[in-house]
């Protein structure tokens, strides 16, 4: 690819939202899609990626929209066939999106590298942009609850967030290495610009963060930090962000989001609803944008990344 201008750090589907908006709103090979693999897992003997497989089904036109994740058009004959065989059905696996885990499981076995696994697929899916794990490495995120600690997809899936989160871990990230596409797009000079995208910061971004060296390879970067908040109006557009915030005795703000974020970030961007925190987050971010930051529809998506790259533009020439 060419030198990545923008770096973004993307879980599942918002992250992959703005992904999409920015390949849209600048040059699309010069986006590099860092995507976290700490939600991987091997389930009926496959290698399931859901955050690389979101941003590359998004990024391809292929998403499912009502569901959040998996492939448009799907079929299910698969599970109900698995179901009637007594199999293990709590996590489903459409008939479309089977055929990438399958395929993906061979190669890894064949011992191909996950990134050149998540390129060549890229490259099918007719994405112009690059995709890459944030480590080729196996890193597992661990939910501490009441019940004790579960797997990342057992409790999201099958016990659907349910158990009280006292805190995160990530088993394998002290040893894991960033993928090389993520070390080489620091690597010499530093990219435009590095979006953090309004994905959960506890699941989805810190697992990334985790990695060896990351901090310190944004930290090191002449580029502008920036992240978009996942909270809106003290709830999260999708998934359990607030929930987990709740549990954890962090009340669920974008401020919260400023303090988690601070020292690492140069700017955060708000949502109008939020327009009212924007001096309590200056007082852990230098910069802030108040701007419509929920993402329904293509144009909202490209809008917000017209806004963050301008914005970024912004903060670096300070
Ligand atoms: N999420 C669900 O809530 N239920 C599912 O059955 C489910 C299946 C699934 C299959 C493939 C895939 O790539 C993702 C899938 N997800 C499912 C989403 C996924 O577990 C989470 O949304 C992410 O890990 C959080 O980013």
């Amino acid at each position: 690819m060419s030198r990545a201008r923008c770096v973004a750090l993307s879980g599942g589907v918002g992250g992959a939202k703005l992904a999409l908006g920015l390949s849209k709103a600048m040059t699309s090979e010069e986006l590099l899609v860092i995507a976290n693999t700490g939600d991987d897992f091997d389930h009926l003997g496959l290698r399931i990626c859901p955050d690389i497989d979101t941003v590359s089904y998004t990024l391809g036109d292929l998403a499912n929209l009502e569901l959040g994740w998996g492939r448009r058009d799907e079929t299910w004959s698969f599970m109900e066939t698995l179901k009637g065989l007594g199999g293990e059905d709590w996590f489903n696996l459409g008939d479309r999106d089977l055929a990438l885990h399958v395929e993906r499981t061979r190669r890894l076995q064949a011992g191909e590298s996950l990134s050149d696994i998540t390129a060549d697929i890229g490259e099918r899916f007719g994405i112009t942009s690059s995709i890459a794990p944030m480590s080729d490495d196996d890193v597992r995120t661990i939910v501490d609850t009441s019940d004790g600690p579960l797997a990342f997809q057992h409790y999201f899936v099958r016990e659907r967030c349910e158990p009280k989160v006292t805190g995160f871990r990530f088993a394998g990230a002290s040893d894991a290495r960033p993928s090389q596409a993520f070390r080489a797009a620091f690597e010499a000079t530093s990219p435009g610009m590095v979006v953090i995208c309004p994905s959960n910061p506890f699941i989805s971004i810190d697992p990334i963060l985790a990695l060896p060296g990351v901090r310190r390879m944004l930290e090191a970067s002449n580029a502008p930090v920036i992240a978009v908040s996942p909270i809106v109006g003290g709830k999260a557009i999708k998934g359990p962000t607030a929930k987990m915030m709740d549990e954890l005795g962090i009340e669920p703000t974008s401020s919260a989001i400023a303090q988690h974020y601070a020292g690492l970030i140069d700017g955060l961007v708000l949502d109008n609803a939020d327009a009212a925190e924007a001096d309590a987050v200056r007082e852990f971010v230098p910069d802030v944008l108040v701007t419509n930051t929920v993402m329904k529809s293509l144009d909202d998506r490209v809008s917000l990344a017209r806004e963050v790259i301008a914005f970024s533009q912004q903060v670096s020439e300070k």
